[in-house]
């Protein structure tokens, strides 16, 4: 992609193509760390990282708090005739977005590409319409779709919930949307297919029967399955883990609570996670935890690159920028395979008071920089071999001899003990975890030495 595409109008002037011009380069508009052709390890940067840009932080989102007004007139919803000219200008606008990026993914739900209409069947024709035009964009352009999702949570319909909403009605009218969100990811090749599960959690335990909201999530989720396997779809389907917000607990509370969902319910060979970093810092965990808990489960699927902050309790979704952070989560998706169908999407927004015209551009640009430090410094980490040397000599024990016959199940818990008793206490010692001495390396990496 060396030219970028414009629309009837050009809604980013001024800029042009982003390029990469290293470290030292003063020009804001400019890649410092994130050159794409760039080989690390095996495969190109820009194939490591799978960018992706999410369309509703993007192009949909214009600056609204719970405290204040719209900050940001989008020029692709000036002077328009009705919802849906907004909806073509807005696909011109991200799409001229991608391309002068240079990433070739995005992520989007039915209702940032198209408006609701006065009838499901209005509002699926309103979507078709859109696809129709994302489809002849995304050929045009080589952009690809990374997801798919259906949001079935702004509309106050679903403030019970969509699949776990108490009305049978209700979770009717929330299948009418994810559908139709599964045709139009299958149309335009989506690599994927996500649920959040926004309002699907309880506010008060007082009026909620959560066995049966379980059940019904689950019944819907299957449902859902069992119709994009039957169009076709081949790609995983991911759960986006979050602890709260906007209700006080959700079902999909943390990467370990969807494993255990998953399984329970038989859904774990189609279902897959897709992380975010700040639902993580939510439920109290670090994003290199969650990422490990999914590699761990041969759960790994896709990530939702963000940040929190770690003085507020909500999602303030901002760019990521923590070279530290980005390096220990690509430590962690590297040793799980890396990504296949899924990808980095910058599930991230400017700030209410970032209304220049170029914010949106350096967020992206801070974020993709950031991360690819982070796959820099992971495969120094795993190149240097001194962290994972460290990591598996402390294991050693369980290689050989009664150590490997208890990792391989040939022991019972009399023999365990009867070693242990023989040993004594004598003949074990302390062995240091070292752990300063790892994050003194790892600090001498993020410097590059
Ligand atoms: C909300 C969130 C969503 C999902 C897609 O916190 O992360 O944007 O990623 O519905
Ligand atoms: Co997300």
């Amino acid at each position: 992609m060396d030219n970028y595409y414009l629309g009837k109008k050009e809604y980013f002037p001024k800029i042009g193509k982003i390029k990469y011009e290293g470290p030292k380069s003063k020009n804001p508009l400019a890649f410092k760390f994130y050159n794409p052709e760039k080989k690390v390890g095996k495969k190109k940067m820009k194939d490591h990282l799978r960018f992706a840009i999410a369309y509703w932080h993007s192009f949909c989102a214009d600056g609204v708090d719970p405290f204040g007004a719209a900050t940001m007139a989008h020029p692709w919803n000036q002077g328009v005739k009705s919802p849906m000219e907004g909806a073509e200008n807005k696909m011109d606008a991200a799409f001229e977005f991608f391309t002068k990026l240079g990433v070739d993914l995005y992520c989007f739900h039915d209702r940032d590409m198209a408006p609701e209409g006065e009838s499901p069947a209005e509002s699926e024709k309103n979507l078709f319409t859109m696809v129709a035009k994302a489809k002849k964009l995304q050929k045009a352009t080589g952009v690809k779709l990374l997801w798919g999702t259906a949001n079935v949570f702004t509309n106050p319909r679903f403030m019970n919930g969509a699949a776990t909403n108490p009305e049978f009605g209700v979770v009717a009218l929330a299948a009418t949307q994810v559908k139709a969100a599964i045709d139009a990811t299958i149309e335009l090749g989506g690599a994927g297919y996500t649920f959040w599960g926004g309002r699907e959690g309880y506010m008060s335990l007082l009026n909620t029967d959560m066995k049966r909201e379980k059940d019904n999530l689950a019944r819907f989720l299957t449902m859902a399955r069992d119709y994009g396997r039957k169009q076709g779809f081949k790609g995983p389907f991911y759960i986006e883990p979050k602890p709260m917000e906007p209700t006080k607990h959700q079902y999909d509370y943390d990467t370990e609570t969807v494993i255990g969902f998953l399984r329970y319910y038989g859904l774990d060979k189609d279902f897959r996670l897709n992380i975010e970093a700040n639902h993580a810092e939510l439920a109290n965990h670090d994003f290199a935890h969650e990422l490990e808990c999914a590699a761990a489960a041969g759960l790994f699927g896709s990530v939702d690159a963000n940040r929190g902050d770690p003085r507020n309790g909500w999602d303030t979704d901002q760019f990521p920028m923590s070279y530290q952070e980005c390096a220990l989560a690509m430590y962690a998706i590297l040793r799980a395979g890396g990504f296949s169908s899924g990808g980095l999407n910058f599930d991230a927004k400017i700030r209410r008071n970032s209304v220049d015209n170029q914010d949106l551009f350096l967020g992206h640009i801070g974020g993709m920089d950031s991360f690819a430090v982070g796959l820099e410094v992971a495969q120094r980490i795993i190149d240097d071999g001194l962290i994972p040397a460290f990591t598996k000599k402390r294991y050693a024990s369980f290689n050989s001899g009664d150590g490997a016959r208890f990792a391989k199940g040939q022991m019972k818990l009399e023999e365990l003990a009867k070693i242990g008793s023989e040993g004594g206490y004598k003949k074990i010692g302390l062995s240091s975890g070292r752990q300063e001495y790892l994050e003194n390396i790892l600090n001498q990496y993020l410097l590059g030495l």
